[in-house]
C-alpha cells in the first residue's frame, strides 16, 4: 500500500490537494493533503469517500448503443471501434449535408483540469463545429468585477487573516468555501465581527454575528445606500478615491438619490440596519467582502457586482493587508496557456456561437437545426435552464446525441451512444485554481476499469477516425502534459525552478499573491465609471423578471456539487425529498404548512416539492437547495424546469436566480 498525492477535479474554488491510499489498482482511502498550500488537510465530506464514487458499481464500463426509446435508458454494450465509427460516419454525413455548424459540443464543469476540460475544443475547432459560450456559472460576476478593477487580483482567502471586519455577501461558504471557514471562526474568536447578507441564512448564520436578510436581486441597492451614508457622513476615503479612480466625482453626485429609505423599500432591510452597516464597515480599516456568486445570477447581476466592487474600495480598504474583495480571481496572471490544449488555431471557419445557457433553445432551433449533440463533463438535463424545452430537444428523432459519462445521468439516458469516462485518479493533468493563488498537477494513479477512456484519449480516437493527421492527436496524455507545462512555464520568472520541478513530478505550489494596489486596468486606475460599458455610470437596475410574486433562488448543497455525487446514495438519500424553502409569511398567506407537498410554477413549467417553512428565507424568496436527478423528482421535473434561458446584463451569464414563481398546495402528487 502506498500514499499518492492527487488533486480534486471538481468545480470548487480550492482545487483541493488529496492524499490517496492505493495498492496501484484500487483507491482505499482519501484524506486532505496537509501540505497543500490552500487545503491544509481540510476537505469536504463528499471527497472523504471519493473511493466510493471511483469504485461504484453504477459506473458505465463500456460504450453503449441505445436500443429503447430516447430517454428510456435502454442500451446494449458495443465496442469502442463500433462507437467511434458510428459517430464519425454520422458527423461526416452531417458536415456534407448541413455543414459542421450543425454539430454542437456541450461541456462544462464535470472535470476542471486543463487537459481533460479543454481537449474537446481542439477536435471541435478542427471540425468547425459550433463554439460553446461557457457562461453557465459566474461570468456576470467576473464581468462586473473586471469593469471596475480590470484584471487586478482580488484577495486570496489566505489573506483574510489580516482583515478586521467581514461581510459574507451571498455565499454559502460552508458548502462552497470550507477552507476559508477556519479563518472566519478564528476571526470571531479574536473579536472581529462577521456579517452575513443573504436571501437564505440557515447554513451560515451560526458562523456570523449578524444576519441581514435581503430580497433577491436587490444587493445593488444596498451597496448604493451604504455608499450614500458614507458620503453623507464623510466616511469614504476621499483622497484615495480622487487619486486612484476614474469617475468618482460623477458617481458621488448620483449617490444622493440612493438614501437608506429608498433602499429599505427595495431590499426589505430597515434603514437603521443599512446606516449601521455602512458606519461599521467604514469604521473598519481593512474590511473584507467575501462575495459569492449567487447575486450575480440575475438579469442585473453584473451591475450588482460592479456596485459591490466599488463599495469594496470606497473606504480605501485595499491599501491595507486583508482589505478588499474576496471571491473572484485572486491572481491577475494565468500561468497555464490553455490554448496549447484548446487549439483555437485549428479552426478555419467562423464559428456559430451557442451560449451554454441557451442549449435548450439551440436544440429546438428549426431554422438552423442542430443535428448532433456531443455532451461531456456536463449534465444539461439537470443543470441548464428550461428543462422542458431541453427534453423536448433531446427527444428529437433527427438529433444524434453522444454523451461521455461516468454514470447513467438524466442526460445520458437521452443519448444514442454513451461512452464510458474516467475519474481524475485515472488521468494525468494540470489544475489551475480559480479561488486561490495555487497551481497543481496530478499523475495517473490507477488504470481505469473496463473500457473507460479519458476525454483526451477519446477525442484522439475520434480525431483519427475523422482522418485528421495533426501531431497533436498522436500525443499521449503524458506527452501533452509535458508540452503544456513546458510551453506555459518556460519564461515564467515568478515560479522557481524548484516549484517547476514539483509540477513536473505531480504536486501543488503557491504562486504569488496579487498586489491589490497595482490596478490592472487600461488607465491603471479603478474604473468607478466606465466609458466602455453600456451603462457608463453604475446605478441600480431592477431584476427584470417580475411576473410572479416569489423569487426562486438556487443554493449549493453541502451534500452534492451540482449533479456530481448524486451517484452516492449514501449521502444524497439523507437529503430526503426535494424541498422548497419558504418564508412563514409567504407560506401562511397560501395556507401552506411545513411538510406539505406543493407545486411551484411559472409560465415555463411546474415542479413538485415538499415545503420547508423556515424564517431563514427572506420574505418573497423561495429556495431550492442542491441539484437532484429524476429519481428524486416528485412530478418528473426538476427545479431548472422553472429557469428561463435569458442572459445576464453583462457577461452573458446564467440568470438562474432571476426567475419568479408562485406556489400552491398540491393534492395531485400526494402519495
Ligand atoms: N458543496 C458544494 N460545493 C460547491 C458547489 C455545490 O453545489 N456544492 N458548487 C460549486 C460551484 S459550481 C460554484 S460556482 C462554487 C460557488 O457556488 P455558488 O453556487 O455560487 O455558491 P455561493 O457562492 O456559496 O453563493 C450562493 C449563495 O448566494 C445566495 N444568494 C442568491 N441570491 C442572492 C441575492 O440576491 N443576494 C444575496 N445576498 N445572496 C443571494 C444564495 O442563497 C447562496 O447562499 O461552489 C462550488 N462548490
Ligand atoms: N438548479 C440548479 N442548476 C444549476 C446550479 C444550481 O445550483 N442549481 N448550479 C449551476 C452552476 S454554478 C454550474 S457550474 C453548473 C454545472 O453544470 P454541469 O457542468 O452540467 O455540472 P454537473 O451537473 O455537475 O455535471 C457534470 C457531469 O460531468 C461528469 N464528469 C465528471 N468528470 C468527468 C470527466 O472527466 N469526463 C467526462 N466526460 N465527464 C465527467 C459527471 O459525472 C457529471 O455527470 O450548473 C448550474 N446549474
Ligand atoms: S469538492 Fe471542493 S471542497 Fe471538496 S475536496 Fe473538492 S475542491 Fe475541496
Ligand atoms: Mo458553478
Amino acid at each position: 500500500m502506498q500514499v499518492e498525492k492527487t488533486i480534486c477535479p471538481y468545480d470548487c474554488p480550492t482545487s483541493c490537494g488529496l492524499l490517496v491510499e492505493t495498492d496501484g489498482q484500487k483507491i482505499f482511502k482519501v484524506t486532505g493533503d496537509e501540505n497543500h498550500p490552500a487545503t491544509n488537510g481540510l476537505i469536504c465530506k463528499k471527497m472523504r469517500k471519493y473511493e466510493k464514487s471511483i469504485h461504484s458499481e453504477d459506473r458505465i464500463l463500456t460504450p453503449l448503443k441505445r436500443i429503447g426509446k430516447k430517454g428510456e435508458g435502454k442500451f446494449k454494450p458495443i465496442t469502442w471501434d463500433e462507437a467511434v465509427e458510428e459517430i464519425t460516419n454520422k458527423w461526416k454525413r452531417i458536415i456534407k449535408e448541413q455543414g459542421a455548424s450543425a454539430i454542437l459540443p456541450v461541456y462544462y464543469s464535470g472535470v476542471m483540469s486543463v487537459i481533460q476540460r479543454n481537449c474537446g475544443d481542439a477536435l471541435f475547432n478542427k471540425i468547425g463545429a459550433c463554439s460553446l459560450v461557457k457562461t453557465l456559472c459566474s461570468s456576470a460576476k467576473g464581468a462586473g468585477y473586471n469593469s471596475v478593477m480590470g484584471t487586478t487580483g482580488a484577495l486570496d482567502p489566505r489573506e483574510l487573516k489580516d482583515s478586521d471586519y467581514y461581510i459574507v455577501w451571498g455565499s454559502n461558504m460552508k458548502a462552497t468555501r470550507i477552507q476559508a471557514m477556519p479563518e472566519l471562526i478564528k476571526a470571531r474568536k479574536q473579536g472581529k465581527k462577521v456579517v452575513l447578507i443573504e436571501v437564505y441564512s440557515k447554513p451560515m448564520e451560526k458562523y456570523c454575528d449578524q444576519v441581514v436578510l435581503i430580497k433577491p436581486g436587490t444587493d445593488g441597492a444596498l451597496a448604493l445606500a451604504m455608499m450614500n451614508v458614507m458620503v453623507e457622513e464623510n466616511l469614504q476615503d476621499e483622497e484615495f478615491l480622487l487619486e486612484n479612480t476614474i469617475g468618482y466625482k460623477e458617481f458621488k453626485e448620483t449617490l444622493t438619490n440612493y438614501t437608506p429609505e429608498w433602499a429599505e423599500e427595495i431590499t426589505g432591510i430597515s434603514k437603521e440596519t443599512i446606516v449601521n452597516l455602512a458606519r461599521e464597515y467604514a469604521g473598519a480599516k481593512a474590511p473584507a467582502i467575501i462575495l459569492g456568486s449567487g447575486n450575480s445570477r440575475y438579469t442585473n447581476g453584473g451591475m450588482t457586482v460592479r456596485l459591490i466592487t466599488i463599495l469594496s474600495i470606497f473606504t480605501g480598504a485595499i491599501k491595507y493587508p486583508g482589505g478588499g474583495l474576496c471571491g473572484t480571481s485572486p491572481s491577475s496572471k494565468s500561468y497555464i496557456d490553455k490554448n496549447v490544449i484548446a487549439r483555437n488555431d485549428f479552426r478555419t471557419n467562423k464559428a456559430r456561437m451557442v451560449n451554454i445557457n441557451q442549449v435548450s433553445s439551440a436544440l429546438n432551433d428549426e431554422i438552423n437545426p442542430i443535428k448532433s449533440l456531443f455532451v461531456y463533463a456536463s449534465n444539461p438535463v439537470c443543470s441548464i435552464s428550461n428543462q422542458n424545452k431541453m427534453i423536448k430537444g433531446l427527444l428529437r428523432e433527427d438529433l444524434f446525441t453522444v454523451v461521455h459519462e461516468r454514470f447513467m445521468t438524466d442526460t445520458a439516458k437521452y443519448a444514442d451512444i454513451v461512452l464510458p469516462a474516467t475519474f481524475s485518479v485515472e488521468q494525468t493533468d494540470v489544475y489551475t485554481s480559480y479561488g486561490y493563488c495555487t497551481l497543481a498537477t496530478a499523475k495517473k494513479i490507477i488504470n481505469p476499469p473496463g473500457e473507460c477512456k479519458s476525454d483526451w484519449d477519446m477525442f484522439r480516437l475520434l480525431a483519427k477516425s475523422m482522418g485528421y493527421q495533426d501531431d497533436y492527436f498522436d500525443k499521449t496524455e503524458e506527452e501533452i502534459f509535458e508540452e503544456l507545462l513546458e510551453k506555459s512555464l518556460k519564461d515564467v520568472k515568478t515560479i522557481s525552478e524548484e516549484d517547476k520541478a514539483v509540477l513536473k513530478q505531480g504536486g501543488a505550489i503557491s504562486t504569488p499573491f496579487a498586489n491589490h494596489m497595482d490596478i490592472k486596468t487600461k488607465s491603471g486606475k479603478i474604473q468607478i465609471t466606465n466609458d466602455e460599458m453600456e451603462e457608463k455610470i453604475p446605478r441600480y437596475i431592477e431584476n427584470s423578471s417580475q411576473d410572479y410574486p416569489l423569487n426562486l433562488v438556487a443554493v449549493p448543497s453541502c451534500e452534492t456539487l451540482n449533479s456530481i455525487f448524486l451517484e452516492r446514495k449514501d449521502i444524497v438519500e439523507k437529503r430526503g425529498k426535494v424541498a422548497l424553502k419558504v418564508n412563514p409569511k409567504d407560506a401562511k398567506s397560501r395556507n401552506i404548512e411545513d411538510g406539505d407537498e406543493i407545486i411551484c410554477f411559472n409560465d415555463l413549467g411546474e415542479v413538485g416539492f415538499v415545503a420547508e417553512v423556515t424564517d431563514t428565507v427572506a420574505q418573497g424568496a423561495v429556495v431550492a437547495e442542491g441539484v437532484y436527478d429524476m429519481d428524486f423528482s416528485i412530478n418528473g421535473r426538476l427545479v431548472n424546469a422553472l429557469h428561463d434561458d435569458r442572459l445576464s446584463d453583462i457577461g452573458e451569464a446564467t440568470t438562474l436566480n432571476s426567475n419568479t414563481v408562485d406556489i400552491k398546495k398540491c393534492k395531485k402528487y400526494m402519495k
